[in-house]
């Protein structure tokens, strides 16, 4: 098998879910290319020891432009806070190296321009951890709109709620809690929360047009962890947004961090003109489906269990009937990078993609600001 030699920059949340991936993958799939984990780089050498110890890490970096001079890592994987990944990917992509970055892409779009610019002139592998596509039941609505099941599509309807900001005392800033700072995160939930659901959506349902959008700060100010003062909080705790897909379909979309009583509620559904589908995260293995072309009297929605050997990616997994889990979608991440490598065929998103869910994000705080529809900019 070919070694596929990996350098993780970030030691987090997402730093766990990418190496657990990279662990499992070899496991489940059948593959040319093993990733092999050479390096964690981390600026807390005694975090990233640890961290490497754990999850098999062969040594530790502390910096991460010696990580990217490595000659024994094919491979930089980006799992550290938003505004760290446009400089280390361009730096990686003139250094040659393939790269997956942790979503949203970039702070804004014209960063992350730059960085589709830089894998483009480098010609190398790329792409975006945007999970929830590989989703076992969400990868098989994308197959039965893809089938022409829907018909003509009418809506799309996409919420991601969560309810861990709502206290004042919660501070903002640092390791644990840069999501709240916009220096570091971009922005609140629309490039934390609604990244997702808009990736999802233009992969399900095309490029969306044009948006009109509100968003909410309902804590004014926090304490920051790295100053110790209390701070103007700059960040979206809410965003929602009307918009109009390039299909003619209508869409909302809402995220927020202040649903109390919701942990990561991610659902979407789309209505076409013969059948609709709905999904949520919280039931994640199960996919809704109606399709009026069914005979009257049993006509229904059907929750289908997305766990048979003719599912999406489910024969690679357990026996039918048993279900798999958030992680696994990480998984099937690599697999389908790898399989990508092998066919000479870039897997999505890529950068490209990344960058055109960022011109939706940056088009929906536009609009929050001026209280306007404002057009999406189009990737070229
Ligand atoms: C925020 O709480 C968060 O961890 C996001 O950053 C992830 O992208 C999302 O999948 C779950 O929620």
């Amino acid at each position: 098998m070919k070694e596929l030699r990996v350098g993780i920059i970030g030691y987090g949340f997402m730093g766990r879910t990418h190496s657990n991936a990279f662990r499992r993958v070899n496991n489940f799939f059948d593959l040319e290319y093993q990733p092999v984990l050479k390096a964690v780089c981390a600026r807390d050498a005694g975090k990233a020891k640890r961290f490497a110890e754990t999850w098999g890490y062969q040594s530790v970096e502390t910096d991460w432009r010696k990580l990217i001079g490595r000659d024994d890592i094919d491979l930089i994987d980006i799992a550290s806070p938003n505004n760290t990944h446009a400089e280390i990917a361009i730096a990686a992509a003139k250094a040659g190296k393939m790269i997956l970055c942790e979503k949203p892409l970039a702070l804004n779009g014209p960063e992350a321009e730059k960085m589709v610019a830089a894998v483009q002139k480098a010609k190398i592998p790329n792409m975006v951890w945007y999970n929830y596509r590989r989703v076992p039941a969400v990868t098989m609505a994308k197959q039965l709109i893809d089938e022409g099941r829907l018909g003509r599509i009418f809506h799309y309807r996409a919420k991601f709620l969560q309810d861990w900001t709502i206290s004042a005392d919660l501070p903002q800033g640092g390791t644990a809690l840069w999501r709240l700072d916009a220096k570091v995160a971009g922005s609140g939930v629309t490039g934390d929360l609604l990244a997702h659901c808009i990736d999802t959506a233009m992969w399900l349902n095309g490029s969306i047009d044009t948006v009109t959008a509100m968003t909410e700060t309902f804590i004014k100010e926090r304490k920051h962890n790295l100053t110790g003062k209390m701070e103007k909080v700059t960040i979206d705790d809410a965003s929602a947004f009307l918009a109009r897909f390039s299909n003619g379909s209508l869409a909302t979309f809402e995220s927020t961090r202040y649903a109390r009583g919701h942990k990561a509620l991610y659902t979407l559904e789309i209505n076409g003109e013969h059948a609709s589908i709905a999904w949520d995260l919280h039931d994640l293995h199960r996919l809704q489906y109606f399709d009026h072309r069914d005979e009257g009297k049993l006509r229904g929605w059907r929750s289908i269990h997305v766990t048979d050997s003719d599912q999406p990616y489910m024969k690679n997994w357990w026996v039918p009937g048993l279900q798999i889990g958030y992680e696994h979608t990480f998984v099937h991440q690599v697999a389908d990078f790898i399989q990508g490598l092998q066919d000479g065929q870039m897997a999505s998103p890529t950068f490209k993609d990344g960058l055109a869910t960022d011109y939706v994000t940056d088009a929906v705080l536009a609009s929050a600001k001026s209280k306007q529809w404002v057009k999406v900019k189009k990737v070229k």
